[in-house]
């Protein structure tokens, strides 16, 4: 007989095939920034596919000045999401919402995950609870899609590390998709900093067409003919703060990238998080000469900066004018076409510490460019020197 829920299925208008029946996975990018999110997102990935759930493609969550709800912008505003599909299934967020919702998981059944019980900003709540719309981003994530939650699910001692431990097949058995067919967690089920395992999924992050473009007509319209290097200096007064903890960390933010996850290639140094100017210049140089060495018929023409803060042009131009290099920056900021433009330039200088050049640093190893980090290895260390000798 034909079972009476896919009858029902078809009669509401939805294509039993369109319905995965291995069960979805929700989460709210809830901390950070954009390279706080990619790296999330590579952890969800992982799992969703160590589940063999469908990902329910989160939002980029957005802050803007003078505005105190985050903005939520759709996954495919700056990636593909076919190229995703070669890797594991995923759905839209507003897809999933529109079209899978309304039939298996309507709002009586929207249960909200998390480790343990969280603290409700209003002192006055005191059931345990996820609170998983309490505060910013928090609420407005959910609120983007009318999404309430009538229940949490502490799901402590599981936990998110799929390659080292048989914790997926564990979740299964726990929280099997007959009976949830969604997992909304409150916050993204990954680590950061993105653990090294899954950093060579973001071969399946790609630029969506538009941000190609930009970048593209960019490079075009402003870079002299030739080979440029895209350095990122990150050196904004939120830095300059955060930097303050190189003195008593073994690790910052994305850190790892360079150090190794266990510090195996050295210990955490301020320079490697904040440069100056003379550090930034100085390496420069030696890179543009190196280059002259080894590749004559494609000498460093222009240097393509990128910033949240002080860009540096007129020092940059000013040391490097009489080698015929130039520097340049887009005219507005959009860290977006930043990224996309750093990502093809023919040499990278990222800041180890930050997670925005991790996400650079990914995208040129899944296609084989090279990538240096100002300050390492630190100076003085025959290692620096050997470093440059390789290119
Ligand atoms: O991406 P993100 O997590 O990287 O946050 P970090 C930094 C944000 O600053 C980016 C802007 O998402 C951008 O909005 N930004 C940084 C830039 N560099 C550039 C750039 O080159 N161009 C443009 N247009 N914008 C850490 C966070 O930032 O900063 C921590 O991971 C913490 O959570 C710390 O907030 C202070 O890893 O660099």
């Amino acid at each position: 007989m034909f079972p009476i829920f896919w009858i029902l299925l078809i009669l509401c208008g939805v294509n039993s095939e369109e319905i995965d029946s291995s069960g979805y996975l929700a989460y709210c990018p809830c901390m950070g920034r954009f390279g706080n999110q990619a790296d999330h997102f590579l952890g969800g990935l992982a799992f969703s596919q160590a589940l063999n759930r469908t990902l329910i493609l989160p939002p980029w969550v957005e802050y803007r000045k003078g505005e105190i709800r985050s903005i939520q912008v759709p996954y495919d505003k700056y990636f593909k999401v076919e190229k995703l599909l070669e890797y594991h299934r995923v759905i839209l967020m507003h897809d999933f919402m529109e079209h899978i919702a309304p039939q298996i998981w309507p709002p009586e059944k929207r249960i909200s995950f998390c480790y343990l019980e969280r603290q409700s900003l209003n002192k006055e709540n005191t059931k345990k609870d996820c609170y998983a719309k309490d505060g910013n981003p928090f609420g407005p994530f959910w609120d983007t899609y009318n999404i309430d939650f009538v229940k949490s699910e502490f799901f402590g001692p599981l936990h998110f590390d799929v390659h080292h431990s048989d914790v997926a097949a564990k979740w299964s058995q726990k929280y099997p998709s007959s009976n949830w067919p969604v997992l909304a967690f409150t916050g993204a089920p990954a680590s950061f900093p993105v653990q090294m395992e899954n950093r060579k999924l973001q071969k399946y992050v790609v630029w969506s067409d538009e941000i190609q473009e930009k970048a593209k007509k960019f490079i075009k319209e402003n870079l002299p003919k030739g080979a440029f290097i895209g350095i990122h200096l990150r050196n904004g007064i939120d830095w300059v703060r955060a930097c303050e903890h190189t003195k008593t960390s073994q690790h910052l933010f994305a850190s790892p990238q360079c150090l190794g996850y266990n510090n195996e290639k050295g210990d955490l140094y301020q320079e490697l998080c904040l440069q100056t100017k003379e550090i930034v210049v100085k390496q420069l140089k030696r890179l543009i000469k190196k280059v002259k060495e080894i590749n004559k018929s494609n000498e460093i023409k222009s240097i393509f900066v990128a910033s949240d803060s002080n860009h540096h042009i007129g020092d940059i131009n000013a040391a490097l004018g009489r080698m015929g290099v130039s520097a340049h920056k887009l005219d507005e900021d959009n860290p977006h076409v930043d990224l996309a433009i750093l990502g093809t330039a023919n040499y990278f200088i990222g800041n180890c510490v930050s997670s925005f050049s991790a996400f650079v640093k990914r995208e040129r190893d899944v296609k084989g460019f090279p990538s240096y980090f100002w300050a390492f290895p630190k100076e003085r260390s025959h290692r620096y020197e050997n470093k440059h000798d390789e290119l």
